[in-house]
């Protein structure tokens, strides 16, 4: 129909449609609208006639419009006045949001009825197109960025169109407290001002420029508080940190002060505890609120400077909070139990891959939050860095796009704009249970820290900082006008806030007022006193269960036997086996049973990437899956097992919070590969080993680490042990590789006995070759009794004890190579013992192990890893300590190398072989195998 020729263009569809409501029932638009149909077709009938009566230039101008309202919603934000700096907003480069590109003059908009807008109902009623089209530009290009054009359900997209247009967050439809705010900037004003003013140049991480974001926070947490949410958790870098722990945490200026003031008599108890402390731009802090009978937590764990790890963190901290894991089978998932809030830096959110790692979670099974609020405390600088040398994208907000997560844009100056996104964000949030991000812009009014000079490197910028009035200043301004509070007021509020701090600092005792977390010692012997052998009948019963499959289940063929072999596994000897997948779950079976909820999340952990594990089975007809953990009805408590996102450092990131929130739970993450815990080193660094030392948090995660050198080349070989022993100190965790079944066995249930007497990380180097090998299974005889042996000794030595001269000692996978060799039985002087537990040292039971060889002339390390790698460098010195240098101590291994392992797999089988034997004759052979005498 000629309509259709005349017009295209995204609005086409919305013009047919209301001119089809029109000829249906003219009183279904409004007058203005009835008006220019009738214009168009006099006769009331459908527009049939040569467009020349039609009025093309008519027709022309309402799609026009029709796509101007379109290119302002979607690209508005693109000239906001967004940056504090700027007096006038970006030049519009992009014509869709000209008159010219869409053939219009001002004359064409006045012709046109405001409805054919398709406006939500304001409080403001346009009344012709020139109107509807500069209220739009008011909306869409003012001080706040509407950056929604990527979303892509329309039931989202419609309610955040409406929500922007309806203005129904900001004033005065929904109020701001004008004076309360102004009281609220002060505060955050005066604290910075006083601390510069008594500690000039000493780093604090100013907030000005940003100081929007505390009442922004005040906004959600009682928004939060309203919405009988149970906890807020907040993760944030050092910018403006310390004025939330004054501001939202309620930290008291007095502490803040003391740490200023860094008093000589603090706590010094590192020898004891191995408490180092942190810098006050990365503690933690927590609060409890009581309203209205709504009881909650604001909780912020510590930072480290490595930025934006704490993402992943705060998030499983949001998860484990949404989850109750008290009864058996998956774990109940709670959505409005906890609110994660992550602030981020401009620079970082975009640079650091935690970030892109973390947003991805924000939607997977197992990992999902129920959305988080993402602020993006945006000072256009990188602590040197321009935005042009920081990113790739037009806006830091950018990469959140693509996880379809919508984004405003908040000019820092403007309080209502800064308030009315805030409220946005967590109504959204509310609705649809998604993240949503929003990117707030302002300034930094110091350097980087405050003892550093911007102005070498931006002078320009700093030329605008330094004659910029504080917000408080302009806020104070606004209210004066306005004629709300008195000149000279805002003033003596300053005043006031500034007294205040004087007094607290006047009255201060440092030393007094320093509160340390320092860690408390677990009781003497906790990890020896704990029994974990479990009785036989618990263990066949629990087997059963197991076993036990839903009645019309469809077991892939290719698993049945297998699973016969389990079910009838004790129904005669059992000696050996027991392989490690199957202690593994009797393992878990019984935790369970003890009233320990399990975690377990890696990448394909629920078959196990050596097909060895089916935690959870498929029918092969349906694809449903049976989780047995989940079913055996001795469970007193939830299993859950995830195939975890390819990641590394946000995956270990999220256990991590996870384990943090519910310490009573047994966390575990699973590598596909050992060396898949490279890209985590930070979080392990900075989270997991140093953070009792430096934040008294006791985290008890536990990382199962595939190990063994089996010649897959250098990227499937080692799980690093080196790097754990390295940082291994003042026990701060168990690092553990055991060569049984039931060694395995013992040491999971020892973990989960130890949660709450004595919980540390447990990293467990778990032996790719042994997982099925006959000598590393065991018999229920191992698991119903004895105890995690941290030192295996010898037990059946070829010869006699007053035989051996040479103790090979080892760890791991080696030991079946060299107990498999046909050396082994040649040589009765030789005993090989295994060292399970590399850390903490069982110093104690290495020292019995010697003791029972009288004629003992040597000690041999063997590995299989580089000497550069492996046990070796951590071992030798306390080895020889232990010894007191009374025998020589020898170490067998491959030689130096960088890489871990060799590429090919022949050259590995040569070197192997090598290796074992130099272990039994001791013989050097520089290029395939080392072998070392250390004095004695
Ligand atoms: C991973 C990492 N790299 C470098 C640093 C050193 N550093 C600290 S803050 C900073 C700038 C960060 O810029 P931005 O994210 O915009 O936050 P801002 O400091 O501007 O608030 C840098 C490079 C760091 N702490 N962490």
């Amino acid at each position: 129909m000629a309509l259709e020729k005349e017009f295209h263009g995204p609005n086409l569809a919305y013009i047919l449609e209301l001119h089809q409501r029109y000829l249906n029932d003219p009183t279904s638009v409004d007058e203005a609208t009835r008006k220019l149909f009738r214009e168009w077709s006099p006769d009331g009938t459908e527009p049939t006639l040569p467009t020349s009566t039609l009025s093309t230039s008519n027709l022309l101008s309402l799609t026009g419009a029709v796509n101007l309202a379109w290119a302002i919603r979607s690209y508005g934000y693109l000239s906001a006045k967004l940056d504090p700096l700027e007096d006038a907003p970006p030049v519009v480069r992009d014509p869709l949001l000209t008159l010219e590109f869409h053939k219009l003059q001002e004359e064409d908009l006045l012709n046109l009825p405001a409805a054919v807008l398709n406006l939500p109902e304001r409080q403001v009623v346009d009344e012709n197109a020139y109107q509807a089209i500069e209220s739009l530009r008011s909306i869409y290009c003012g001080t706040i960025g509407y950056d929604y054009g990527h979303i892509r359900i329309p039931e989202e997209r419609n309610w955040l169109y409406q929500t922007a247009e309806t203005g129904r967050f900001r004033p005065p439809q929904e109020a701001v407290d004008e004076k309360q705010l102004l009281e609220r900037l002060t505060r955050i004003e005066a604290f910075e001002l006083f601390l510069h003013r008594i500690y000039p140049g000493k780093t604090r991480f100013s907030i000005e420029g940003l100081d929007m974001l505390i009442p922004m926070l005040d906004e959600i947490i009682a928004s939060a508080s309203d919405e009988k949410i149970h906890a807020v958790l907040m993760g944030m870098a050092h910018r403006g940190r310390l004025n939330v722990l004054a501001h939202i945490l309620q930290k008291p200026y007095s502490q803040i002060l003391a740490e200023f003031s860094d008093p000589k008599g603090r706590a010094t108890t590192w020898d004891e505890l191995g408490w180092t402390g942190d810098v006050k731009y990365h503690m933690g802090a927590y609060k409890s609120l009581k309203d209205k009978d709504v009881e909650m937590l604001v909780h912020m764990p510590p930072n480290p400077s490595h930025l934006e790890q704490v993402d992943p963190v705060v998030v499983g901290m949001a998860r484990a909070a949404n989850t109750k894991t008290d009864a058996p089978g998956p774990p109940r998932y709670f959505e409005n139990e906890s609110l994660p809030i992550v602030i981020h830096g401009d620079a970082s959110f975009v640079g650091q891959g935690i970030v892109a790692e973390t947003l991805n979670f924000s939607h997977v099974a197992g990992y999902a939050t129920s959305g988080c609020l993402h602020i993006i405390a945006n000072n256009q600088l990188g602590f040197t860095a321009t935005e042009s040398e920081s990113r790739s994208s037009l806006h830091a907000s950018d990469l959140a796009k693509g996880f379809e997560i919508p984004v405003i844009h908040s000019n820092a100056d403007d309080p209502i704009a800064c308030i009315e996104a805030v409220r946005t964000a967590f109504a959204y949030r509310q609705k649809f249970r998604k993240d949503f991000v929003i990117n707030l812009i302002g300034y930094r009014r110091y350097g980087h820290n405050e003892g550093d000079e911007p102005r070498f490197t931006q002078p320009v910028m700093y030329q605008k900082v330094d004659a910029h009035p504080t917000i408080r200043q302009l806020w104070a301004d606004q209210l004066e006008k306005d004629g709300l509070i008195q000149q000279g007021e805002a003033e003596e509020i300053l005043q006031a806030r500034l007294k205040e701090l004087q007094e607290a600092n006047d009255q201060l005792d440092a030393e007094k007022a320093l509160v340390e977390p320092v860690p408390q010692p677990p009781p003497r012997g906790a990890a020896q006193k704990v029994k974990t052998a479990i009785t036989l009948k618990r263990l066949k019963e629990l087997n059963r269960s197991l076993m036990e499959f839903p009645k019309d289940f469809h077991l892939n063929p290719k698993l049945v036997r297998a699973v016969e072999r389990r079910r009838t596994l004790f129904d005669k000897s059992d000696d050996g086996k027991i392989d490690w997948a199957t202690a593994e779950e009797l393992a878990f079976a019984s935790i369970l049973e003890d009233g320990t909820p399990i975690r377990l999340t890696g990448q394909d952990s629920a078959r196990g990437t050596f097909s060895q594990r089916h935690a959870v089975f498929y029918d092969v007809e349906n694809n449903q899956p049976h989780i047995p953990l989940q079913t055996i009805p001795q469970a007193a408590a939830a299993f859950e097992v995830l195939n975890s996102p390819l990641s590394e450092a946000g995956a270990i990131g999220f256990e991590v919070g996870y384990n943090i929130m519910a310490p009573e739970r047994l966390v575990i993450w699973e590598a596909q590969y050992g060396d898949f815990i490279n890209n985590a080193q930070g979080v392990l660094d900075e989270f997991l080993l140093s953070s009792r030392a430096k934040w008294g948090l006791t985290p008890s995660l536990v990382l199962l680490l595939p190990h063994g050198n089996e010649g897959q080349g250098p990227d499937h070989s080692s799980a690093r042990i080196e790097r754990f022993l390295g940082l291994a100190a003042e026990i701060n965790v168990r690092i553990a590789y055991p060569s049984t079944a039931a060694q395995y066995f013992h040491l999971l249930r020892r973990q989960a006995l130890l949660l709450k007497t004595d919980p540390l990380p447990l990293v467990v180097f778990t032996p790719k070759g042994l997982l099925r090998h006959p000598l590393a299974a065991s018999s229920s005889n191992d698991l119903t009794t004895g105890n995690w042996q941290r030192v295996i000794e010898d037990a059946d030595l070829p010869g006699k004890k007053t035989d051996v001269k040479n103790l090979i000692l080892c760890s791991g996978r080696i030991y079946v190579d060299l107990l498999t060799s046909p050396l082994r039985k040649e040589h009765t002087d030789s005993a090989i013992a295994r060292v399970e537990q590399l850390y903490p040292l069982p110093k104690q039971e290495l020292e019995e192990l010697w003791a029972q060889y009288p004629n003992l002339e040597r000690l041999i390390w063997v590995q299989e890893e580089p000497l550069n790698m492996g046990a070796w460098n951590y071992l030798r010195p306390r080895l020889r300590q232990l010894m007191e240098d009374r025998l020589p101590l020898h170490y067998v291994g491959r030689p130096e190398s960088s890489s871990p392992a060799e590429g090919s797999s022949t050259l590995y089988r040569i070197n192997q072989q090598l290796l074992i034997e130099h272990a039994f004759k001791l013989e050097s052979q520089a290029r395939t195998s080392s072998v070392v005498k250390e004095r004695g």
